[in-house]
């Protein structure tokens, strides 16, 4: 698929999910250097910088996009033929597509260890990574059940039940409101990131925050599943993430509400280091204040200073 096309699905969320925006979003310059039939080396530049630019304005929130981004166009400025470029551009979102899938993989080998087996979980939304625990989890034989939330208002929940399902797990969905109630049965809480800030904090979708108060609450532990590409090196500059807002049409449909109604609908909002216990990256289990030494060892500063949106 074209950018154009890529970063119209992510805007309309038939691409959705940090880890998939970021893929996508990488194959699709893949695919724009593979597609390019001219033969001016600056043209082919300027068209990936025109792409660079409309994937990145598809969504605000998840810096895995920028980071898949930035890692596929790693030195593309200095490229000197058409050939080198289009091979950097290539090799580079090779080595970032299997970076992030052996890092999905093994963060769920990983976060499987400690899942014990008896556990009741609850997740929130559609996160592949935290599903990628569970479903590791249960394929070593664990006992475990999990309980999902709907997701209001796009109801991602019921894409994980579902996948869940599939695999035999034992799932249960419940609405938004009903985390507190099922909090008393759970015993370990997984949820997904989209952006990690470099004080630890993690922003996930909205509701994630409330989940963490009442894991808290009840002692329970509230567990991130990420890959060190949703730590965000902007953060690390004073950027504050940006936290996307949607239509009030997904809230409620036209005519449902007297037309004096405001109704807002921010999709993202971020969970305080203090209620996380440990997030479950590729590179181990860190606690979320070893977050800086995460952006600064692995995204590095000299990458992040390559371009001027940091
Ligand atoms: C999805 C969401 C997920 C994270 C992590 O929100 O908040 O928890 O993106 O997902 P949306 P993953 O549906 O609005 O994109 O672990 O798959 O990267």
């Amino acid at each position: 698929m074209g950018v154009e096309n890529v970063a119209e699905d992510i805007r309309s969320m038939k691409i959705r999910g940090a880890g998939r925006i970021a893929r996508q979003a990488a194959e699709a310059l893949m695919n724009l250097v593979d597609g390019y039939e001219g033969d001016s080396l600056d043209d082919l530049k300027n068209e990936l910088e025109k792409g660079r630019e409309i994937l990145l304005s598809s969504r605000p929130t998840a810096v895995s996009l920028w980071n898949g981004v930035q890692a596929v166009l790693k030195g593309y400025r200095k490229a000197s033929n058409l050939d080198d470029l289009k091979d950097l551009v290539k090799e580079n979102g090779e080595r970032f597509m299997e970076r992030s899938n052996r890092a999905t993989e093994v963060i769920g080998e990983m976060g499987a260890r400690r899942v014990n087996d008896g556990d009741r979980i609850l997740t929130h939304c559609n996160s592949s990574v935290a599903l990628s625990v569970i479903k590791t989890a249960f394929r070593e034989g664990k006992d475990i059940e999990v309980f999902v939330t709907e997701s209001r208002p796009w109801r991602q929940g019921l894409i994980t039940v579902r996948e869940l399902a599939e695999e035999g797990v034992p799932v249960t969905l419940i609405v938004d409101s009903a985390v507190r109630w099922i909090m008393k049965d759970i015993d370990l809480v997984l949820v997904g990131a989209d952006t990690i800030t470099s004080n630890g904090a993690v922003i996930n979708k909205i509701g994630t925050s409330q989940i963490a108060l009442v894991a808290h609450e009840a002692r329970v532990p509230f567990v991130v599943c990420a890959e060190t590409y949703k730590f965000s090196p902007m953060t690390l500059t004073g950027k504050p993430v940006e936290i996307e807002e949607r239509g009030s049409e997904e809230v409620a449909g036209p005519g449902e509400l007297p037309n004096t109604v405001k109704v807002l609908n921010p999709v993202f909002d971020a969970t305080p280091p203090e209620y996380i216990d440990y997030i479950v990256t590729e590179i181990g289990l860190i606690p979320p204040s070893a977050s800086y030494e995460v952006i600064v060892r692995m995204l590095g500063q000299e990458f992040l200073f390559e371009y001027e949106d940091w």
